[in-house]
């Protein structure tokens, strides 16, 4: 239909007198239209950035246009996480929609011919790992013949070209245009997650890197990557390879290889993209006792062991010796600073059962209290990942039962059930803190529930300024129970774009009905990059697929 209107168009000027005028009405409705439903002052940009200018002048985009460093800029050609972003991009930006780009190598009007990236700051950071206090902060000016895209390193340059990008649209005929813009734009929170788990499904690498290109088209900045629990342990451990033969789902190719985690790694920093991998104990288990004997706890009946195991065992000295080994070699896999330790809903009555826990618990004065237990096996785990210089992410747990814990740990808050009061406490004790609970998207309703998502806020808990100073972001949780390859992508996007429009843009961006028309765009702007992204609600695509 549309190239069909395009060829029309072109023809027009001999058939002016014959259609002309019905043409004209026809295009005047359309317009009338689109102002009035279908069109947000901020285009298709998501999630909105903290100051924009936009004008109604527009330069056009032909073959012509090139992506390059700009004079002064600190970063030059060796910097390849820029080389790689350029090209990206530039395939993004040209493609639209892919393969029809033949009526784009000449226009009369005014042009950006070029994308000038400009590094301010004398340490570009081209070879770092992004980390929780990276800048993403950019300056970007659309004008003719020549755009600069400013930051003070590379971080902020991948967040500007995902913004540029954004900002180029379609015009009658294919020609691509850009309208005359300064943004200047920065996140609200810093920790912006995503948590996939990789235990109750396996997830093939190809479908966790889609996510992750999904994460940059969103700014997300961190894959909680929940990667081994009960029911199997992908994960291929280098000093105990038993783990992931034993416990992995056969037949033994569900497994995440050291290079796997490594292209893994390097596919998210490319992208701006924290790894923060989640080794969950001493609960959620039952797949680690499988490679590793005496691990977990044998649980009693009647005075006998009955064949059942419960949480890891905190009464042994070789379940520490493992966990030692086992950090070195986690702490040394995944570079990010932060490595997640879980801690959340642990099962005491198989504790209880065990004569050997009765007798430490008598041992050490803690009563009849398990959580006294559990604090003592966590408090050991922190110390040994702390003594390998990782920061350590807990669930909210470990903070409610009262374990010490150091004041630079980061308690991820994931119930629902009095929210605000929780994010009170642990921000009065000090802790920094991460919130996920309104943002569990593996439970699913009949319903536009991105507007839910959208409409929470972190901040609105009744805290001093320097409280509401230690909640540094939140995280969208896809838990797997119910996901595999098959329906992870689309049940994730969308909905997860609300959650990041939450995180990085400016408290008082809250219109649901222009994020919706903003959003519907960006959902087929997803989907003309491959990603496929569930529908909204009714309604369709200008381009269907990509
Ligand atoms: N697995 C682990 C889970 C959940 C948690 N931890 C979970 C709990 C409640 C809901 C969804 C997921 N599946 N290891 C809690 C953090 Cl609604």
């Amino acid at each position: 239909m549309r190239s069909f209107r395009c060829s029309f168009l072109l023809l027009l000027s001999a058939c002016e007198v014959l259609f002309g005028a019905q043409m004209r009405r026809e295009e005047e409705e359309e317009e009338r239209q689109r102002l009035t439903s279908e069109e947000s002052s901020w285009g298709s940009l998501w999630p909105l950035p903290r100051l924009v200018k936009l004008s109604g002048d527009s330069f056009a985009l032909t073959s012509a246009f090139t992506i390059e460093h700009g004079p002064g800029s600190y970063a030059g050609a060796s910097c390849s996480i820029l080389q790689n972003a350029f090209r990206r991009y530039f395939e993004y930006i040209l493609r639209y929609p892919k393969g029809q780009d033949s009526s784009r190598t000449t226009y009369d009007g005014e042009q950006t011919s070029q994308l000038q990236v400009i590094i301010i700051s004398y340490d570009p950071e081209c070879d770092n790992y992004p980390s929780v206090d990276s800048d993403e902060s950019y300056e970007l000016k659309v004008a003719a013949p020549v755009s600069v895209l400013k930051a003070n390193k590379v971080w902020g340059v991948l967040r500007g070209l995902e913004t540029f990008s954004q900002l180029v649209y379609e015009g009658d005929c294919g020609t691509l245009f850009i309208n005359k813009t300064e943004i200047i734009d920065f996140p609200r929170f810093s920790y912006r997650g995503i948590l996939l788990d990789t235990s109750r499904h396996y997830i093939p690498l190809k479908t966790i890197f889609m996510n992750l290109e999904a994460m940059a088209f969103n700014k997300f900045n961190v894959l909680h990557w929940h990667i081994v629990d009960d029911q199997s342990f992908p994960y291929q451990s280098i000093t105990f390879p038993n783990l992931s033969f034993k416990g992995s789902y056969q037949p033994y190719t569900h497994i995440y290889t050291p290079t796997d985690v490594r292209m893994v790694i390097d596919y998210a920093r490319t992208r701006g993209i924290r790894v923060i991998p989640e080794f969950d104990s001493p609960g959620h288990t039952d797949s680690w006792g499988k490679g590793q004997e005496n691990l977990l706890t044998p649980c009693y009946s009647g005075g006998h062991q009955n064949g059942a195991y419960g949480p890891i065992n905190p009464v042994l000295n070789t379940t520490y010796d493992f966990m030692i080994n086992f950090f070195k070699e986690i702490g040394n896999v995944f570079p990010d600073g932060y490595i997640h330790l879980g801690g959340d809903e642990v099962d005491f009555s198989c504790w209880k059962s065990n004569p050997d826990v009765k007798k430490f618990m008598l041992e050490h004065h803690f009563g009849d209290d398990f959580r006294k237990l559990e604090s003592y096996y966590i408090q050991n785990i922190l110390d040994i990942v702390s003594s390998f210089n990782k920061g350590y992410i807990v669930w909210q747990e470990v903070f409610d039962n009262g374990v010490k814990i150091k004041q630079d740990t980061i308690v991820e808050v994931w119930k629902e059930a009095n929210l605000n009061e929780e994010i009170y406490n642990v921000t009065a004790a000090g802790f920094t803190t991460i919130v996920a609970a309104p943002w569990y998207l593996d439970l699913i309703s009949y319903a536009q529930d991105w507007q839910k998502y959208y409409k929470a806020e972190l901040l609105n808990f009744n805290g001093t300024e320097e409280q509401k100073k230690l909640v540094i972001g939140g995280e969208a949780c896809l838990w797997g129970e119910f996901v595999d390859a098959t329906n992870l992508t689309p049940r994730l996007w969308p909905r997860a774009s609300a959650v990041a429009e939450r995180l990085w843009s400016s408290k008082e961006v809250t219109s649901i009905s222009d994020a919706y028309i903003r959003l519907d765009k960006h959902r087929c702007r997803m989907l003309r990059r491959g990603i496929p992204a569930e529908p909204l609600y009714v309604g369709y695509c200008e381009q269907e697929s990509g």
